[in-house]
């Protein structure tokens, strides 16, 4: 069962202009999609990151796999060490949090091994979940992801969700979703406006809608002093406050006095900032992300050591795709510990590359796809599509900061804390 060809293919797919501390999204994201052609004609998918950087360096591991053993996971991470080790992965969005070499090594692994797993599933007849140890849950809950935008690109491309800069709109956007994906829990993607004015659209979706567990993410994006006031203010109104501030010391500052769990999706981003970050107790809720964290079975074994210190799993996302997904799904549900609903991008997108028909929302929760491996099948004429759009765009590398300055001027800082 031998790696015979490996096959990674950029592509964009069209993204609304949605708004976050660092700028705004540009006309496309991207992502790569890898194809491990493997004996029998069995194929393996994976997704990842669509960035020059990245691509470069998952192509250097492409050429070493042919020959491998799609079973053999420790020769994969070889490989990487050996090809990558020393090496540090940046991107220019700023919305990941910190760079080391243990992250940049764990990414391109994650990037692979979800497509030997894929194989494996589709060798062995059975869903990625059942070689992950078997599903914990049938399904897997993921909340509305609501973000602050503008109407248009600049180029005046429009969408249907149109300008939402105001709580009433946020109210608008969160009912459509709610309404058509059935989602039971709010996340609302923060550190664009004044935190008053912020604090004012979390009471407004409390009131419009009773009971759900609402979150806030300014990645960052405020002082430790402001994420202690927030905190203060939405007391009992938040599951949980994700990332209000930078780093590890500032997030600890922030827990001390903050009735809910904080979040992370930025501080402790790779194996090295556990430690730290459990010491200062900074953290109370984990988002995982099997894209950085190393694969799928990472993400379980960086469950086990959430559970052994008492703070909870969540998932992160960026924009992505139904391969993406599909691993999301596979990974939640055989996660025992993951008991947070997951974020997603899903309906930020209104094109896949995989064939239509088994990632469904509903209730807010996709089911897990029966079929082997992933469960997915890519649909090679959309795949084509995709990559005609990688082409045309002429985007290499997502710059949300450099977008918005063509809105807002020269003037507009990025920032890490403005508040
Ligand atoms: O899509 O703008 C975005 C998000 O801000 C994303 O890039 C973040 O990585 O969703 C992520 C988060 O939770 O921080
Ligand atoms: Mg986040």
């Amino acid at each position: 069962m031998k790696i015979r060809e490996v096959v990674i293919t950029p592509v964009a797919f069209a993204d609304p202009p949605l708004l976050n501390v660092m700028g705004v999204h540009e006309p496309y994201a991207l992502r790569s999609i890898l194809q491990l052609v493997c004996d029998d004609g069995v194929v393996g998918l994976g997704e990842s990151y669509g960035d020059a950087t990245f691509l470069d360096q998952a192509r250097r591991i492409a050429a070493e796999l042919p020959g491998e053993d799609v079973f053999n996971l420790p020769a994969l991470r070889r490989i990487v060490d050996r090809v990558l080790g020393g090496e540090v992965f940046t991107d220019r969005h700023g919305l990941t949090g910190g760079f080391t070499s243990s992250k940049t090594l764990a990414t391109v692994y994650g990037f692979f091994e979800v497509a030997m797993l894929d194989a494996q599933g589709h060798y062995l007849n059975r869903p990625v979940s059942d070689l992950l140890g078997g599903k914990a849950r049938d399904e897997v809950d993921f909340s509305a992801y609501l973000f602050y935008k503008f109407g248009e690109h600049l180029d005046g491309r429009g969408d249907e969700w149109g300008d939402v800069r105001t709580a009433e709109a946020l109210v608008g956007e969160a009912r459509t979703m709610v309404d058509r994906y059935g989602f039971r829990s709010i996340k609302l993607k923060g550190g664009v406006f004044p935190p008053e004015q912020e604090i004012e659209a979390v009471q407004a979706l409390a009131d419009a809608f009773p009971g759900y567990p609402l979150r806030i993410d300014p990645n960052g994006g405020w002082t430790p002093a402001t994420g202690i006031r927030v905190a203060r203010e939405l007391a009992g109104v938040l599951e949980y406050l994700e990332d209000p501030t930078p780093g590890i010391e500032g997030m600890a500052e922030v827990a001390a006095q903050a009735q809910m769990p904080l979040a992370t999706n930025m501080c402790v981003v790779c194996l090295d900032h556990l430690e730290p970050a459990l010491r200062a107790r900074a953290i109370g809720v984990l988002l995982s992300d099997h894209h950085f964290w190393g694969g799928l079975r990472d993400t379980q074994a960086l469950s086990m050591t959430c559970q052994a210190f008492g703070v909870g799993l969540s998932m992160h996302s960026n924009s992505h795709l139904g391969i993406s997904l599909a691993a999301m799904v596979h990974v939640a549900a055989a996660t025992p510990h993951l008991t947070y609903a997951c974020d997603t991008h899903w309906p930020w997108k209104d094109t896949d590359v995989i064939e239509p028909g088994v990632l469904e929302f509903r209730g807010g929760a996709v089911r897990v796809p029966e079929g082997p491996g992933l469960g997915v099948r890519l649909d090679q004429d959309a795949l084509a599509r995709a990559h005609e759009d990688y082409i045309r765009c002429g985007q290499t590398k997502r710059d949300d900061t450099s977008y918005m300055k063509r809105f807002a001027g020269n003037d507009f800082e990025p920032n890490k804390a403005r508040w």
